[in-house]
């Protein structure tokens, strides 16, 4: 396991124990982070406060990543608790559940704008927001979780197959920004796992299956094996490594048919 020791992160969404991000913050716990754990809205602080209470020492603040001054206040009183910042993972998508369920012909402007702002703008402006508390630290490391929906039709993904092109591409751009300032900007896409997420999806179990019949491994992936290529991306281990998707899907993107 890569080492962690020393160095502070941010981990933002955490929704509750089959969060990928609360995996996540796990692994990065026990590698020797120290961590702060944001929630979006009154409704899940009391679930995100549990979950914190099992890790040492963190630090937990409201996030709703829709709103400028939320990231903003969050930066500050991170940079207050911990003078820097070493890496961030952003785990925070939403798209409104109508449009993940009409064809996407169909997507609305307002579900589309809704789509594209929390999913995919939010990691530009989150990452705009840590780059001074990084810089304190000669570097940093950020990391978002992305779909292979942004380049392949899966039914109903719809608008966030939209949002998941648009991030993988904002991946790159920051990077190429950031790199200057040793900020490093990857992602890692991860197969279908079954989280909030996926909760109510039709048909969530049949693309568990697919995985299973079709992967190279023959097998869908979990939280924590996500997580421990999560731990490598943040970690110096790959320092030379930005602007990267990283496929951490049992090899299911490989197969072309039959
Ligand atoms: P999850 O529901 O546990 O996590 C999604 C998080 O987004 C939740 O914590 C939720 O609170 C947060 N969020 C939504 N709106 C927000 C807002 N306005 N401000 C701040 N946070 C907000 O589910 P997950 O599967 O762990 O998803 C985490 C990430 O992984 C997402 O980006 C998702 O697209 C991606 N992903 C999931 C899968 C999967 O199959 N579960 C596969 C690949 C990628
Ligand atoms: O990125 C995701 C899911 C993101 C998501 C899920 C929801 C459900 C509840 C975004 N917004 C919402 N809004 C809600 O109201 N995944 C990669 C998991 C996922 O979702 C799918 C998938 C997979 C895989 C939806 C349709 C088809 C496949």
């Amino acid at each position: 396991m890569p080492d962690l020791s020393g160095t502070h992160g941010l981990i933002v969404g955490v929704a509750n124990k089959r969060s990928i991000s609360w995996a996540i913050a796990q692994a990065a716990a026990a590698a020797g982070a120290r961590l702060a754990l944001t929630y979006p809205s009154e409704r899940l602080e009391e679930n995100v406060r549990e979950l914190a209470a099992t890790l040492d020492n963190p630090l937990v603040l409201p996030c709703d990543v829709g709103n400028d001054q939320q990231i903003a206040d969050l930066a500050a009183a991170v940079d207050a608790e911990f003078g820097g910042l070493d890496f961030c993972v952003h785990g925070a998508s939403f798209a409104p559940a109508d449009a993940l369920k009409s064809p996407f012909v169909e997507t609305s402007r307002e579900s589309f704008r809704i789509a594209l702002d929390i999913s995919t703008y939010s990691l530009v402006g989150l990452t705009r927001a840590v780059v001074p508390l990084m810089e304190k630290r000669g570097g940093g490391s950020i990391l978002t979780l992305t779909y292979l929906g942004s380049d392949r039709v899966f039914t109903n993904y719809n608008v966030m197959g939209v949002a998941k092109a648009a991030l993988e591409s904002s991946v790159r751009y920051l990077a190429s920004d950031l790199g200057p300032k040793n900020i490093r900007v990857n992602a890692i896409s991860a197969g279908a796992i079954r989280t909030l997420a996926a909760s109510g999806i039709s048909g969530f179990s049949s693309i568990l299956q697919v995985y299973r019949d079709k992967a190279p491994l023959r097998r869908g992936v979990d939280q924590k094996e996500v997580a421990d290529a999560a731990i490598f991306l943040l970690s110096q281990d790959s320092r030379a490594i930005t602007g990267e998707v990283m496929m951490v899907d049992a090899g299911f993107h490989v197969i072309g048919g039959v």
